[in-house]
């Protein structure tokens, strides 16, 4: 996520590193660092000047000239600043007894797919969502709906070509009564730009169907310019929270930055995957400590727990076994890219080189090692000698220097499940020391 800004600013940060003083010098250059980053980010310049104008001022509030630790001042202060621009507490729809949602937004922007995920996050939740496809000139755009609401178990009403706004009003009330469905969410026709007949459109839905939130679907990999696109929205339909798709691509950070001063609309959600799953509440705290590579493990504990983890309660460090550890393994494989996800894990994200990617490959070896070991020698590792390690070696189809390095990288984990323990409670100052 944002690769190339979290590069620039922890770089710029990096450079304070180690230095017992700095002088206002160094903190001009840091500062003109930091801008460039956000503008090659293809930040707002209002939001980017802003941005460094409240890193300075808030620096040097705190004395950073004469602070024994210039960096780690510098670095929460950016932290907090990022934090703001990207929104400040997280916001999330107001859910009522019964709502009806549009998802608004350009052709291509996520809008379908969004709604798909919107149903199954909210009925994880316990809702009862319905998805309507309100496209009333393109077939195709209802049958993606159709398709992708079976995958997740989640009725479809489609519109028919042409039909009134008042029509589709009485058919979704009615539906809605019949199946008990508490969450309506409406996705809408797009276009691949703005465009005066489909505003129209929107209006007349809109004013027979009422909506508690028109969210608009913004794709994050189209920069900056998807905000004016939030504006015309705005201004046409009204807008009443952004929710970011695409997050997981390679797209510059400039949107997302720059959304909540531009528009004044709150971010919801973020897209971080093409699948149903890849939906998670915009935090800006954690998208603020994911960029500045402090990791983001409440995102990493909530993803596990997702998956159904939930039953098997958490062990403590000294519990763990090398069984755990392959279920954990096979747990993130579950979740998508792992490479990822190994990047919530705090210290993590600056350790792995720009690009980075985990061998799948790799992956499958090391639950082979796993499953040709014993359970006893899975409980304890610490009886694997020579021997019992060749014969894990042979079986597994790996070389014992593999498993050596499997069961150092078992006892290593244990010691950074130690050091998690010890953080908690902490608070997120404790996440800035390592
Ligand atoms: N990687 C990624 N792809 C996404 C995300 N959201 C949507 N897409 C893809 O973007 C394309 C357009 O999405 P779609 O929902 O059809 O857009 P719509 O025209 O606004 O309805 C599809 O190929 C989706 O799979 C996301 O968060 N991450
Ligand atoms: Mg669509």
């Amino acid at each position: 996520m944002f690769q190339q800004l979290a590069a620039r600013l922890q770089e710029a940060i990096d450079r304070l590193r180690g230095r017992g003083r700095i002088t206002e010098e160094d903190l001009k250059g840091t500062l003109r660092e930091i801008r460039r980053a956000l503008i090659e980010a293809d930040v707002n310049l209002e939001v980017a000047r802003a941005f460094v104008e409240e890193v300075r001022e808030r620096a040097l509030g705190r004395k950073v000239l004469e602070s024994l630790t210039p960096a780690e001042v510098v670095l929460a202060t950016v932290y907090e600043a990022l934090k703001e621009a990207l929104g400040g507490e997280p916001k999330h729809p107001q859910l009522k007894d019964r709502n009806v949602w549009f998802l608004v937004g350009l052709q291509g922007s996520g809008k379908t797919t969004t709604a798909a995920k919107l149903a199954l996050y909210y009925k994880g939740k316990g809702r009862r969502p319905l998805l309507v496809a309100a496209d009333t000139q393109r077939p195709a755009a209802r049958e993606q709906l159709r398709v992708l609401g079976e995958k997740v178990g989640v009725p479809v009403l489609e519109v028919q070509d042409g039909e009134s706004p008042e029509s589709i009003r009485r058919r979704v009330e009615e539906r809605a009564r019949l199946e008990v469905r508490d969450l309506v969410l409406v996705d809408t026709a797009g276009r691949l730009q703005i465009d005066e007949r489909l505003m129209e459109e929107l209006v007349r839905l809109k004013a027979a169907l009422r909506p508690d939130e028109v969210l608009l679907v913004l794709d994050a990999m189209t920069g900056q310019e998807a905000l004016s696109v939030a504006q015309a929205f705005d201004e046409r339909v009204g807008v009443t929270g952004l929710v970011l798709t695409k997050l997981d691509g390679d797209a510059r950070g400039g949107a997302a930055l720059s959304a909540r001063r531009v528009t004044g609309k709150p971010i919801y959600f973020a897209g971080v995957s093409e699948r149903p799953e890849g939906l998670e509440p915009f935090y800006p705290d954690r998208l603020a400590g994911r960029i500045l590579g402090m990791g983001d493990v409440a995102t990493l504990a909530e993803k596990v727990r997702q998956a159904g983890l939930e039953a098997e309660a958490p062990k403590s460090a000294k519990e763990l076994t090398l069984e755990d550890f392959l279920k954990q393994m096979q747990n993130l494989k579950r979740l998508g890219s792992f490479s990822e996800l190994l990047k919530l894990l705090p210290g993590v994200g600056r350790a792995l080189p720009q690009g980075f990617q985990v061998d799948e490959r790799a992956f499958k070896r090391l639950e082979a090692i796993v499953l040709s070991m014993t359970p006893e020698e899975r409980k304890d590792p610490r009886i694997l000698n020579a021997s019992r390690r060749r014969r894990i070696a042979k079986g597994s189809g790996t070389t014992v220097q593999e498993v050596n390095r499997l069961v150092k990288a078992f006892e290593e984990t244990k010691a950074l499940m130690k050091s998690l323990e010890r953080r908690k409670g902490r608070g997120l100052m404790g996440m800035f020391r390592r």
